[in-house]
This record gives C-alpha cells, structure tokens and sequence, in this order.
C-alpha cells in the first residue's frame, strides 16, 4: 500500500453538513474514502480531456434486434476493431429489445471514434460512451 499522508481540511458547517448528508446517501463509511473517490473522479476527468490518454470504456446500448442486419453489423465491428473490443454482454431485454455493454480499450479519441459508430447505428435506441482514464 502506498505511504498515507494525513491533511486537515476546513470547510464552513453548512457545506460540511450537506457533505456528510451526500456521502450517507451514496453509502461511504467515511470521509476519507468519499474524499479520496472524489480526488481520483477529478484526476480521471483531467486526463480524459487529452484525447491521447489510453482509457477503457464501457459502451452501453439499448436496441431492437429485429432492426435489419443490426446484430451482425455490431459484431462484424467488434471483430475488425479487436484491439479496441475486449469484451462484452449480451443481454436480452425483452421480446424487441437487447441491453449490450462493449469495452473498449486504447486512446480517447480512438475509444470515441467506435463508440460514436457503435451508437449511430440504424436500430440503437439508447446508448452513451463511459470512459475511465486507466
Ligand atoms: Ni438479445
């Protein structure tokens, strides 16, 4: 385990209060944990904004399987971009409808390049790109 560093933080009793009140709802036993989550989330968004960062990416969809060639269109994707597609789920919704989640792995703007693809096409309904700066 990296060596911990103790800091004392101050914060006005209202905005500490509302702190507290977000960090019970959200479910963390401590400050420190929800402090530390909260640094990572910041650390993550910065590195995400240089489109060169390598990252992963969940690539959540919704859509209708009966849409033609739909199916097979996403997995001829997945299969001419597999440094990018690691893995994904499958999972059917409904008699119409399938829940997919496709992780991507390699440089931002590459991860956007085939999620965007991966969303536009004819027959998704929902869809957004989740990134994680590794
Ligand atoms: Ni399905």
């Amino acid at each position: 385990m990296a060596e911990v560093e103790r800091i004392g933080i101050s914060l006005d009793k209202d905005l500490l209060a509302q702190f507290d009140g977000l960090i019970a709802r959200q479910g963390y036993q401590s400050r420190s944990e929800a402090i530390r989550d909260l640094v990572r989330q910041q650390l993550s968004q910065e590195r995400l904004a240089d489109t060169q960062t390598e990252a992963v990416a969940a690539v959540v969809l919704v859509y209708d399987h009966h849409a033609t060639k739909l199916t097979e269109k996403l997995v001829g994707l997945q299969h001419s971009h597999l440094l990018h597609a690691i893995a994904s789920l499958h999972v059917h919704l409904d008699e119409h409808d399938c829940l997919e989640v496709i992780v991507l792995r390699g440089r931002v703007d590459e991860i956007n390049r085939v999620g965007e693809r991966i969303l536009s096409m004819k027959g998704v309904k929902l869809g957004r790109v989740n990134l994680v700066a590794t």
